[in-house]
């Protein structure tokens, strides 16, 4: 079949909008309920915020140019992990790890790739979790497993992300060297700050059980 650069479009059709707006609207429901469930637990707040997009037709035939792949819409579909995509930003380090355990335990959704780019961040710096799930769709009483990006960072990757897509990825500027090497800089010294910020925490909730612990030890006495 003869690759046609305008059959993309066929992703703002109506059905196919749809289809992949309710698997997004399936994985952010969910990570709503694990956000109050995890944040019970700890006793901290642990999802800031999240966040959702569907990948334009544009940005679509940009990517499959870069991976050499055939321009149309069974390939875009087929090929392309993150037409849904879907953001959970934490407040802290450790948090990233709970809402990636929490998302895996979901019974319906089938993990069809993991990306741990904390453990081993991109040569650019970039640091978050990916997890691509296939989601069940009912539409008109018919199941589609659509598949979803699921990134997971915390506030200060995400700070660090958001400047880097806005200044260097993707940009001319990223091209150059003394740029790439300063961005990565930044994001080694943002990373550093995040650990900081978890042991600050855990430092307190040490604090505040030990404070509690005097208390119920006076109340005894
Ligand atoms: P956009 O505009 O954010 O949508 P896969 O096909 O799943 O194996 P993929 O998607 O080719 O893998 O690559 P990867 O690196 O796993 O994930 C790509 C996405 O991660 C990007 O999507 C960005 O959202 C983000 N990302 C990866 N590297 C960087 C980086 O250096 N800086 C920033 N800011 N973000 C990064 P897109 O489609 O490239 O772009």
């Amino acid at each position: 079949k003869k690759s046609d650069k305008s059959e993309i479009v066929q992703i703002n059709s109506p059905m196919t909008l749809l289809m992949y707006q309710s698997a997004i609207d399936i994985v952010v429901d969910r990570l709503k309920a694990i956000n109050i469930e995890l944040t019970n637990k700890s006793g901290h707040h642990v999802i800031r915020g999240i966040t959702s997009r569907i990948k334009s037709p544009e940005s679509i035939t940009k990517k499959l140019i870069r991976k050499g792949k055939k321009i149309d819409y069974e390939t875009a579909v087929e090929s392309l992990n993150d037409i849904a995509g879907v953001r959970a930003v934490s407040y802290f380090f450790d948090d990233i790890y709970q809402i990636s355990k929490a998302v895996k335990k979901q019974k319906d959704f089938t993990l069809i790739k993991e990306k741990d780019y904390v453990q081993k961040p991109k040569k650019s710096g970039y640091k978050s979790i990916h997890l691509i799930v296939k989601v069940p769709v009912v539409l008109d009483s018919q199941t589609t497993y659509v598949k979803v990006e699921i990134q997971i960072r915390t506030f200060a990757m995400d700070y660090w992300a958001e400047l880097d897509s806005q200044m260097c990825y993707k940009k001319s500027a990223g091209d150059i060297e003394m740029v790439r090497q300063e961005s990565k800089r930044y994001a080694e010294a943002i990373a550093a700050l995040d650990n900081k910020m978890l042991e600050f925490r855990k430092k307190i909730e040490l604090l505040e059980k030990n404070k509690v612990l005097c208390e119920t030890d006076k109340v005894k006495k």
